[in-house]
């Protein structure tokens, strides 16, 4: 497979201005009529080739203009189709014959369960029909659905219905329009025996639009939560941005059968039923919360995406860093902001860094790529999210929704780059943004070593700050980036945060420096009392901050930082340093010892008189092995295991009182409501649970036992069972499993949940577990959720997979080898953990490698080749 590459754009030869659909559904043999009006593009010469993209399409038809080709005017390829000699100006029509039951890819029309979908980002509208598919082709639609009225009442697409009608043989039909132009990825299609549930919304220009949630009957009773978190949505994008919604109808509609977690298509948004359905006693409060977030994200791609794309592929992160950083605040301005934060990061500086650090690094704005669908990852949506974030706290947020409207106004219908929205923030700010524009398109984590002292007799703080940026594949050498630093500075006698003079500048106590060099020295001065550092507030770029903090430094951080991600984070490094010496200790078969300090630290916020119960929660988690593993030059995964847990036993024995009152404290027996102060009760209490399961002592099983019989609400009955399963004791595991397993055999998303806790249980028969459940007539390989439930959950038991014979590898890579025929993009996705082969022991390291060897021995589909070739590069 080629490389395409960024410096090879061109605007496309011809522009679709409309495109005429009609589809004659047919599981086997669905027929697609097409007619494209097109025209030259004025940048393009005359007499240039239409080259139409299209795979696995049977061509049934063509004519230019009414008139039909002979074989000899036009040229088939795998690729595609190409026609010599057209004119300026002209319609074709093409029908093509296609088959979506055969389409596991789960790309272009396929079926899901009795109903045809769609999924076109970013590719698979040439699966549907020949067609100049690239984002920066934008056409009205009018599309016409026919299908048998009794199995597919539905027929939905984008746009407005604008006529229906009955026709012979039992079938009928729906025409839609949509009148806003738009690139072929965001077309949809869906027909099925939906039901729905309808709702109104005024704009605020006082327009009335009509929401629909469309399900399969058995999930009609799930939608209220999509439901309302879609119309606080609304109501927030017009007041935070000033964006309205612009058809008569929004329509949601949940599938079982999905690549992703949602699609964005222009007024019919696609669900992974998983991404939509919720009720208390099957969804948990993480999954109500992850509900309202893709919601809102879909639809604050209305603007940030659809009526504003992209104009290459390349430019990804265009759409989804500016969405995502959207969806995000949404999510913190309706919930607990600062836990939202805390949530966000320590996943971020886990996984994202993970990636950022190994062989599929990538810039956020890559320069090339084979396959696209591969490059929906971390990297483009969530540090370009961050970059999106500096950029707001760089201007200022009136300049920055000044620089956001002026893009939406001069852009919108366009197809534009990553350097067009950022010019409209460096116009709206009056600010240079030429060195911040590296963050685009360098890849890897930068690193801040600093350290500072305090003088005495100047009264001055002197902060040294030095960065640096790792090479990453393709790019030996880094720029120093344009990295905002947020800080202050803690008194260590008044534990409060000093006045800042910097240069002589009063900067008030919590600022933003700015670091543009690679080494650079920042004194404060009129210090009356020696500080203690706090950096990087909020996490306020994303770098990994390295600063010589002693335990008693971090301990005073977390007892006195105003900014609460940051004491959160000193509690963080903290443990870490505790982690440090146990993990060595158990290398080493030396007797472990917990560091008192840290039982201090925990006595005290356990004993204290919080009313942010949800960040307690998150100062009470330790981190977990995943983000350990991420701090350590080599990862033995079993020692961080021991040593984790040895550090929660430790907690739990010497805090037992303590953990039982509040889990005591937080219990609540009112009707479940995925509310932030019942959320945070609820994380409470389990996390109090979760250190007394730790001991496996009677009085914590007994809860455990009790909290999961109850079955008073998902979260609880989930955690609950979790903490049985991950147990010692097989008699407390198996009757809970199997009363669950059970009782929720009819649900698919229940029993996802189900797969995965038994699959991530720290027991040596975890993989045993896999082998038997991939027979369990709930799990499909063709279904990407049971995949990720499964599998991918699997991968992510540090102690099982990277099991020292090697067989967790294995396992993982005979799946991948089966999807990578049936569904390649899960297949390259699934692929990640087997990449970071070189963050292991020598053994495993070879087991790895030699995994993915046996992969590249297969004939590859271009995402997986992708992948295996830079894990082995
Ligand atoms: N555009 C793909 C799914 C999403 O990011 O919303
Ligand atoms: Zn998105």
């Amino acid at each position: 497979p080629q490389a395409i590459h960024l410096s090879d754009y061109r605007p496309p030869a011809y522009r679709v201005t409309h495109t005429e659909l009609t589809f004659e559904l047919d599981p086997s043999a669905t027929r697609v009529k097409a007619r494209l009006h097109l025209e030259r593009h004025p940048e393009r010469e005359a007499g240039e080739a239409l080259e139409l993209d299209g795979e696995q399409l049977t061509l049934k038809s063509i004519a230019i203009d009414g008139q039909a080709l002979g074989e000899d005017e036009y040229r088939l390829t795998e690729q595609g189709l190409r026609i010599e000699n057209v004119p300026a100006s002209f319609s074709l029509d093409t029908e093509v014959e296609i088959s979506p039951e055969e389409n596991t890819a789960l790309e272009g029309l396929y079926r899901s369960g009795g109903m045809f979908c769609t999924q076109c980002e970013a590719e698979g509208f040439r699966r549907i029909t020949f067609y100049p598919d690239r984002p920066d082709v934008m056409a009205t639609f009018s599309t016409t659905v026919v299908g048998d009225a009794a199995s597919l009442p539905v027929l939905l697409s984008n746009g407005n219905p604008v006529e229906r009608g009955e026709l012979p043989n039992g079938r009928h039909f729906v025409t839609w329009e949509d009148p806003h132009p738009k690139p072929c990825y965001l077309f949809a299609l869906v027909a099925g025996d939906l039901k729905q549930v309808e709702d109104r919304f005024t704009t605020m220009s006082g327009r009335d639009v009509t929401l629909q949630i469309w399900v399969e009957k058995e999930n009609l009773g799930k939608t209220d939560h999509a439901m309302a978190s879609l119309k606080r949505a609304m109501r927030w994008d017009e007041e935070t941005y000033g964006r309205e919604y612009d058809l008569d109808l929004f329509m949601i509609v949940a599938v079982n059968d999905f690549n992703m977690g949602a699609m964005e298509n222009k007024g019919l948004n696609i669900f992974n039923s998983a991404a939509v359905l919720t009720h208390p006693d099957t969804a948990t409060d993480a999954a109500f919360q992850r509900v309202e977030g893709i919601v809102a994200h879909e639809y604050f791609h209305n603007w940030s995406g659809n009526r504003v794309t992209c104009r290459d592929w390349f430019q990804l992160s265009l759409k989804e860093g500016f969405t995502v950083f959207r969806d995000q605040s949404f999510s913190a301005d309706v919930n607990s902001a600062p836990v939202k934060r805390i949530e966000d990061v320590s996943f971020f500086r886990t996984a994202q860094f993970a990636e950022d650090a190994g062989p599929t690094a990538h810039p956020v704005r890559p320069d090339h790529y084979i396959e696209i669908g591969n490059f929906y990852t971390l990297t483009i949506y969530e540090k370009g999210a961050e970059i999106v974030r500096m950029l707001r706290n760089l201007v200022g947020w009136e300049a920055f929704r000044r620089g956001s409207d002026l893009y939406f106004s001069r852009f919108d219908g366009q197809a534009v780059t990553i350097e067009d929205f950022v010019a409209c923030m460096a116009e709206a700010s009056g600010q240079d943004l030429d060195q911040f524009m590296l963050w685009y398109s360098q890849a890897g984590t930068p690193e801040i070593d600093a350290h500072g002292e305090y003088d005495y007799a100047r009264a001055e703080y002197r902060l040294i700050l030095r960065q640096r940026t790792p090479a990453t594949p393709g790019q030996p050498d880094k720029q120093a980036l344009h990295i905002p630093v947020r800080l202050g500075l803690v008194g260590t006698k008044s534990g409060r945060d000093l006045a800042l003079t910097l240069d002589g500048e009063s900067l008030g106590r919590d600022a933003v420096i700015h670091l543009r060099e690679e080494e650079q020295e920042f004194v404060f001065t009129d210090l009356a009392e020696a500080p203690v550092p706090s950096l990087a507030r909020g996490f306020s770029a994303p770098v990994k901050l390295n600063f010589p903090y002693s335990r008693e430094d971090l301990a005073f951080l977390l007892a006195n930082d105003s900014d609460g991600f940051n004491r959160w984070d000193a509690g963080q490094r903290l443990a870490l340093l505790a982690l440090d010496d146990l993990i060595a200790a158990h290398r080493n078969g030396v007797e472990k010892v917990m560091d008192n300090r840290v039982v201090d630290a925990f006595r005290t916020l356990l004993t204290s008189d919080t009313d942010d119960k949800a960040v307690l929660a998150e100062m009470l988690t330790l981190p977990s092995e995943a983000y350990i593993a991420e701090q350590q030059p080599l990862v033995d995964v079993d020692a961080i295991h021991a040593a984790r847990q040895f550090v929660k036993q430790s907690l739990a024995r010497s805090l037992r009182d303590e953990f039982l009152a509040v889990y005591q404290a937080n219990r609540d027996d009112s009707p479940y409501a995925p509310e932030p102060d019942q959320i945070a009760a609820r994380s409470l209490k389990n996390v109090a649970l979760s250190y007394l399961m730790s001991i496996e002592d009677e009085e914590g099983v007994a809860l455990a036992q009790r909290q999961f019989e109850a079955e008073h609400n998902m979260t609880d009955v989930r955690h609950a069972l979790t903490l049985l399963t991950h147990s010692s004791r097989d008699d407390l595991a198996d009757p809970a499993l199997k009363a669950f397993g059970q009782k929720w055999a009819h649900d698919p998303l229940v029993m996802d949940q189900w797969f995965s806790i038994q699959v991530s249980r720290p027991q040596e028969d975890a993989l045993e577990r896999v082998k038997f459940l991939m027979d369990h007539p709930a799990f499909s390989l063709t279904n990407p959720n049971k995949v990720r439930a499964l599998i991918g959950a699997f991968a992510q038991n540090r102690v099982n997979f990277h099991r020292l014979d090697g067989e967790g590898y294995k396992l993982l890579a005979d799946v991948v080898i089966k999807l990578n025929r049936l569904n390649p993009e899960i297949a390259a996705r699934l692929i990640t953990p087997l990449t970071r082969w070189a963050r292991y022991d020598e053994t495993r390291q070879e087991l790895m490698k030699a995994e993915l060897e046996r992969i590249r021995a297969e004939d590859l589909s271009p995402n997986v080749y992708e992948v295996v070739e830079k894990a082995l590069a």
